[in-house]
Parts: structure tokens; sequence; C-alpha cells
């Protein structure tokens, strides 16, 4: 019985470890400029882990087999543990987790808390049950103020937008799909209608929660090799459990080159 434990133990660390080595199920392709810095944590991340998780099975396994049942009829002494040792472990995992926590910090602050660079196109990303819908501020740069009541999804006014009454409303750009010039520094103000949704792009390892009550700034650069795969179309997700609808709370973003994205945004205006 010891040998059979040792071995299934053995033979799980080995598919384990080879689903890995092999990339089965890996990371899609990186469309963003700091994507390499976040996919550079994770395998630093997942070698450690990787190490330990493997010397830690292979010792179970080895002990399985070495304390197996073989007849031996001494009476068993139990042990109460050893204080030195679970400090030992204890203090090394915490400096094992601050450390890559520290290390990690750099590669999340650059696109949540260091700024967007200084003519970055600013884009509104709004989530509602179950849509996602995105603001573009139109010729005048600036975002029209939003107003609870005028919000009417049957009129398709998801943002609460008073045209005639404010200016800078008049030429602001509400669309279903977020489409972005490809190379230019852009940056998404999140917010929520309803409820906690999040933004997630996996190819651009972005995500970051839409919080009612708050604008919350995320920012990012699509790279050329963004245009190389799916036409350019990536899947936005909703990754907070946010309603029923939740399942089919999904939109596209398309990265495009600076013409086709504008003459995309001027075919969007037109249909305001
Ligand atoms: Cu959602």
């Amino acid at each position: 019985m010891g040998l059979a434990m040792a071995l299934v133990v053995a033979v799980f660390t080995v598919v384990s470890v080879y689903i890995f080595w092999a990339r089965i199920w890996w990371f899609p392709v990186d469309i963003s400029t700091h994507g390499a810095a976040i996919d550079h944590q994770f395998h630093l991340t997942l070698i450690i882990c990787g190490i330990i998780f493997v010397l830690a099975q292979l010792g179970l396994a080895w002990f399985a087999w070495k304390y197996r049942d073989n007849g031996d009829t001494r009476k068993v002494t139990y042990s109460h543990g050893n204080n030195k040792l679970e400090a030992t472990w204890t203090i090394a995992a915490a400096i094992l987790f601050i450390g890559l926590n520290l290390m990690g910090y750099q590669s999340w602050a650059d696109t949540h808390f260091t700024g967007a660079a200084p003519g970055a196109l600013q884009i509104q990303v709004q989530g509602q049950q179950f849509y996602w819908y995105f603001r573009y501020p139109g010729p005048d740069g600036k975002f029209g103020p939003t107003h609870v009541e005028k919000v009417d999804d049957a009129i398709g006014n998801f943002y609460g937008l008073d045209r005639e009454q404010d200016s800078a409303s008049e030429d602001d750009i509400v669309t279903a799909t977020l489409a972005v010039p490809v190379n230019r520094p852009i940056e998404l103000i999140l917010r929520s209608k309803d409820v906690t949704h999040s933004f997630f792009v996996r190819e651009l390892r972005l995500k970051q929660d839409t919080v009612p009550g708050m604008e919350i700034p995320v920012h990012f650069t699509a790279t050329e090799e963004a245009l190389k795969h799916n036409g350019g179309r990536y899947e936005i997700a909703c990754t907070q459990l946010c309603g029923l609808g939740h399942f089919r709370m999904r939109a596209f973003l398309q990265v495009m080159t600076e013409p086709d994205f504008e003459k995309w945004l001027h075919d969007q205006a037109a249909m305001q």
C-alpha cells in the first residue's frame, strides 16, 4: 500500500510538471507593452513554486514508501512538533511571499498607479448588467457630465448624457466595441452603472474591477503584435459574478491602425 501511494504521488507530480513544462493550456498571445513584465513575474513565481511543489511531493512519496507497513511490531511514538523547524519554514514562506509581492508590485503598479503618458487617448468603460459600453470624448477631448435621471437604456442613453444642454456631451461617442489605435497609449476610466463588474482582457494582461461610485483609471498600449492575431479582435470578459446574466457579459476589443481607427471613430460619431 505504501509503495502504491508513493507511486500515485510520484506519477501525479510528473504529470503536473509535464502539463506546465509542455505549455498545454498556456497563456494567450501578449499584445501590450507591459505584458512581458507580467509574464516574467508569472514565470518566476511558477518556477519557484514549481520547485517547492516537486520537492514536497517527492518527499511525501518517499515518506509513504519508507514508513509503509512492513510488519514491524514496535509501538509507535508520537512527536509534538519542532518549534524551531516550524519557525524556520514560516519565516521562509513569509520572505518568499513578501519578496515575490515586492518584485511583482512594479509591473502591477505600472498599469494601475503610475499615470498614463501625456496625450493618452481617454476612453470611459462602463460595466452594467450585462453589457459593456465605451465612451470617447469626441473632437473637444472632453467627456460631458452624466445625469442619473437621464439614464435610459431603452433609448440608448446608457451614460445619462444630456446632449442638448451640455455642450461637452454633444460630440461624445458611445459604442459597444472598444476600438483602440495600435502603439498609442490608452487610458481607460472604469466605472459601473450598478454592481461590481471586472474588466478583463487576457491578451492585454489587464484586469480591474469596476466599482459603483468610483472612476478607476488603468492604462495600456497595444503593440503591433495585436494586429497579427484574430484580426486584432480580443474578448473582453466580466470576471466578477455580477448577476444571472454574468456569463453573457462580454464585448470585444478591436485594435486598429491609426487611419482605420480615425475612420471607425468618424463612422461611430455619425451613428450617435
Ligand atoms: Cu459583470
